[in-house]
């Protein structure tokens, strides 16, 4: 049997207390985070420097005894690998040159990717040998639809006007995009698994923009196809979906996808989950990383609700999206020693 808490969970198994690992717990909050991203120049430069990504991915454990380490990388360097031009300006978030037609796609390639990227798959096989034994190591890549509105829309967006113009004007010219990103996140997470990463997750962060037909269309099929390219040559690889803001598709993507856990977000009820999803796979999240932020009494009877309503399933202690820069790291010490049981509120 293995060590792994999180393996164990994502084989099905129940445990009086759930494995924990936070949604970017490598980040800001850390002073030693900060310490070596001021060291490393822009953001890319750090994600594409193994010694540093694997020191920063290394600092959450160190100093929290998380379950699970992340590596430390971005869903923005598929883009990148793909030839896109993809940067980060200081408290502004992620730039790329858009790309909004069929003709642009001209610019991107798929054979160079994995060789651009091989400095990210060198941390991953440094991490592998690096990490206590307990401690499962967990590859990620953004699901075809997020990646897609970053590389559309130039950046971050707040109503998805060019990729949803996009989509629905030209969906067949949308789908080679889509079609050309299935194949390149499918072989992003493979070269992880190569170098050693023991689980995956797919963050389709931005999946809650989406009406109905066309959440099976760009959300459910694309991931689908991903998890089928993956399985084809990993056929036991755990893959976790966070399918982020999916509300009522929550079942279908998780019956559909072939994913073998969900990442609850922030907003779905638990007793619901434990109703509707936990009895057919196992289940992560969801403590508001407001609640991580605010501490105190808010926290605990947070971490306690959610603790009563999945934890006598397949359960996986989380967030419901990444933690908060401004977060005390004090607070994150008393959540590890909540879920573990250490102390009784
Ligand atoms: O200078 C900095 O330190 C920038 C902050 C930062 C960090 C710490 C960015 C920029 N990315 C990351 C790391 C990161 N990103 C990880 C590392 C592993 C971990 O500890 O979890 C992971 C898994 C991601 C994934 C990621 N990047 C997502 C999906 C998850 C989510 O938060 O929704 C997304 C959407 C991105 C894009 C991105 N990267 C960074 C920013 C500011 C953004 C834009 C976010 C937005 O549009 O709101």
């Amino acid at each position: 049997m293995s060590d792994k808490k999180l393996l164990r969970v994502l084989a099905g198994e129940t445990m009086p207390h759930p494995p924990i690992w936070l949604m970017r717990q490598a980040g800001r909050y850390l002073p030693e985070y900060r310490k070596v991203r001021a060291e490393a120049g822009s953001f890319l430069d750090l994600c594409y420097n193994p010694k540093l990504a694997v020191e920063v991915t290394l600092q959450p454990i160190r100093r929290f005894g998380f379950d699970a380490a992340i590596l430390f990388s971005d869903i923005l360097v598929v883009p990148h690998g793909l030839g896109q031009d993809v940067w980060f300006v200081e408290n502004e978030g992620p730039k790329l040159a858009p790309i909004r037609d069929v003709a642009g796609l001209k610019a991107l390639g798929l054979s160079g990717m994995t060789a651009r990227l091989v400095p990210v798959y060198q941390a991953v096989s440094d991490l592998a040998a690096a990490l206590p034994r307990e401690v499962t190591l967990i590859g990620f890549s953004g699901a075809p639809w997020t990646v897609a509105t970053y590389m559309v829309e130039g950046g971050s967006s707040r109503d998805f006007a060019q990729i949803k113009g996009w989509g629905f004007a030209d969906p067949a010219g949308f789908g080679s995009l889509t079609d050309l990103l299935t194949e390149a996140i499918a072989q992003h997470l493979c070269a992880q698994i190569e170098a050693g990463a023991q689980v995956v997750q797919l963050f389709d962060s931005w999946a809650g923009v989406l009406p109905d037909t066309a959440f099976r269309r760009w959300i459910i099929e694309p991931t689908r196809k991903v998890v089928a390219l993956v399985r084809k040559r990993y056929p036991d690889i755990p893959i976790i979906g966070f399918p982020r803001g999916a509300g009522l598709y929550y079942p279908e993507y998780a019956a559909e996808t072939g994913v073998t856990a969900v990442s609850l977000d922030t907003t779905v009820p638990t007793g619901w989950a434990a109703g509707s999803l936990q009895g057919m796979l196992p289940v992560q999240g969801n403590l508001d990383p407001m609640l991580l932020l605010q501490g105190g009494q808010a926290m605990v009877d947070g971490v306690a609700h959610i603790l009563k309503d999945l934890g006598s399933g397949p359960f996986v202690f989380n967030l419901g999206h990444g933690i908060i820069k401004e977060t005390p790291p004090e607070h994150v010490e008393h959540l590890v020693r909540m879920v573990r049981g250490d102390i009784e509120e």
